[in-house]
């Protein structure tokens, strides 16, 4: 799905900013009052794009479960309804529905990808009144997955099986753009690079409807044309390219026409692939540093905050690192175009966290039991092939995506898991034009099965350890001894191993001479022993800390208001660790570290 961009022949609106907003007073209420269709009766102000949880000095705000409204007035010119219009959301959390005036026009199953419709059918000149009933509710069949269960209080909550706040809400910008009646629908660019001769062949797909010509024009930075194509499919060479480096960003324009439309894709050119236990990208040993991250800040939520954005890319530049994992679930469109834009490497994963509900049952919420049991399990295997399309249809063309996780810490041991996942696995490298590697985010102990999901079935294994912190507490040096032996087990097989989470919650400001967890100074030594064993075995290619920054979650006993495993605070302050994960970064090159 493309992102919606101003051309010479398309509109763009961003309808952005205060809404009117009303929480519902029991189940049901917005529909049988039809508050789609008419002001909303005493609403209160929101922002829009935010999560609502945190907006106002309000518990029942934050903590509500269930739908919200949120409406505006969306005033158009004539001149807009003579083209094609179309209303689009970045992502609402976690399911939609979208009605313009009073008409339902779409509705939408998950909370961190767009859709669209168009809307010129249900438009009119001047006032348009825009509702968006948003539902917070997650359960077995959601991803990511959760419960729905009821208080000693009386009271409905959702019982999250995942370590993040349930920030819901419209997150991600609402806008409406216009295209001509006959418009290009979708572009995939793929490239192949020949490295001797220094040329690249651009391959490229329109899909169009209506009447037209297709082709396409390629632009250098520096806006000369550097090649172009005719037809809807076509070839373009490119002489002498500038390929897209991690920490050295090249963006060619690739503008597509169709009849009177235009398109334009700013476009990286680079390879990737898995070879033995090394992560190639164009061609040579990359090594990953970096982090897992959250979307995450105050007030914000996981709304849209794009100096935030902005902010964290140059906070991992200054520390020398070069990548993040979009933990757990795709970020915004805005945020990919700026990693592209700044070369920053991403591991692209989609929301399917809490997939296992032996780990979740005892430490946050969910009722414990085994994952994939038919009747009592997850029953998210739909929902999870149309996320992986919708993701790559999202975020094919972008070159700092190197590979897609297809899940965060599953229950890859159940029974089951295999069956669950290897479809998954198939779908995903056809969905993707580019057939970048898959992972599959492990946090189990290597088993005797002979269908070890976490090994067979990803590209590169991907490892989330807390040796030191969870296991063997505040014993560096058991935790050492244990952290080996099991890497060895791992290192045999010869893939690439990435450590995609290692971390210890950490209160910024707790100082102790010989170091206690909690502290800044058992956060460094932390880090110490666990990057010093990764040094020792050839096939870990990459360290991504948990947490880039303090995040919020739900309340309970093994959290401190929030998640504190972050390098940096909720307001991106430096902890102790960061300052010596900086040392570590600037001296490990981004590649060829270990050949
Ligand atoms: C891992 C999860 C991550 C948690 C982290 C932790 O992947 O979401 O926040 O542990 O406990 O299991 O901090």
């Amino acid at each position: 799905m493309l992102y919606p961009v101003m051309t010479k022949s398309r509109m763009l609106f961003d309808l952005s900013g205060i809404w009117a907003f009303r929480m519902e007073d029991e189940e049901g209420q917005g529909e049988r009052e039809g508050w789609a269709g008419k002001p909303l009766p005493q609403p209160m102000t929101m922002a829009v794009p935010a999560s609502y949880n945190d907006m106002k000095a309000c518990a029942k705000l934050r903590d509500y479960h269930g739908v919200v409204y949120y409406q505006t007035t969306v005033r158009l010119a004539r001149t807009m309804l003579e083209e094609r219009l179309v209303l689009r959301c970045g992502a609402v959390t976690h399911h939609a529905k979208v009605y313009l005036n009073g008409s339902l026009v779409m509705a939408h199953r998950g909370g961190f990808l767009p859709f669209e419709a168009e809307v010129s059918g249900f438009a009119k000149e001047g006032d348009n009144l825009l509702t968006i009933a948003v539902d917070n509710r997650i359960d077995h069949s959601t991803l990511p997955v959760g419960e729905q269960k009821v208080t000693p209080a009386g009271e409905k909550v959702n019982a999250t099986n995942f370590d993040f706040f349930n920030y819901a809400g419209i997150n991600r910008p609402v806008k409406l753009y216009t295209t001509p009646q006959d418009f290009i629908a979708d572009l995939t660019v793929t490239a192949d690079v020949d490295f001797e001769s220094g040329s690249a062949v651009l391959h490229y797909a329109i899909t169009a409807l209506g009447e037209g010509e297709g082709r396409i024009a390629v632009y250098d930075e520096a806006g000369s044309l550097v090649g172009q194509g005719e037809g809807k499919t076509g070839d373009v060479t490119i002489e002498k390219v500038r390929l897209w480096q991690p920490m050295d960003a090249y963006l060619y324009e690739v503008r597509a026409y169709f009849g009177m439309d235009e398109y334009i894709l700013p476009y990286g050119i680079r390879t990737v692939r898995v070879d033995g236990t090394r992560f190639l990208i164009n061609e040579r040993p990359f090594y990953f540093k970096g982090y897992g991250k959250h979307e995450d800040t105050y007030p914000n939520g996981r709304g849209f905050n794009e100096a935030m954005n902005v902010k964290d890319l140059a906070l991992l530049k200054w520390q020398g690192a070069n990548s993040f994992r979009t933990s757990h679930y795709p970020y915004s469109e805005e945020m990919m175009r700026l990693c592209d834009r700044e070369g920053i490497v991403v591991i692209d994963e989609c929301p399917a966290v809490g997939l296992n509900l032996r780990m979740g049952g005892g430490f946050f919420g969910a009722t414990p039991g085994a994952t994939f049991a038919p009747e009592t399990g997850i029953r998210t295997g739909e929902h999870h092939q149309d996320v992986l399309r919708e993701l790559a249809a999202r975020d094919k063309n972008f070159a700092c995506v190197v590979m897609w996780s297809i899940a965060n810490e599953p229950d890859s041991n159940g029974e089951g898991a295999w069956e669950y996942f290897a479809p998954l696995f198939a779908l995903m490298r056809e969905l993707d034009p580019q057939h970048r590697p898959c992972t599959l985010v492990n946090c189990q102990m290597l088993t005797d099965a002979e269908m070890e999901v976490s090994l067979k079935l990803p590209d590169v294994i991907c490892l989330n350890r807390y040796y030191g912190w969870y296991y063997c507490s505040g014993d560096l040096e058991s935790a050492e001894k244990e952290l080996r032996a099991e890497l060895e087990k791992w290192a045999a097989y010869g893939k690439p191993i990435v450590f995609t989470e290692f971390g210890a919650d950490t209160v910024a400001g707790l100082h102790d001479a010989t170091p206690v967890m909690f502290t800044e100074e058992f956060q460094v030594d932390y880090y110490e022993m666990n990057t010093r064993v990764f040094d020792d075995f050839p096939a870990v290619q990459g360290e991504q800390v948990w947490n880039f920054a303090d995040f919020a979650t739900s309340q309970g006993v093994v959290r401190v208001q929030g998640n504190k495993k972050g390098l940096f605070t909720r307001d991106r302050k430096p902890k102790m660790a960061a300052h010596f994960m900086r040392r570590r970064w600037l001296a490990i090159p981004d590649f060829d570290y270990k050949k």
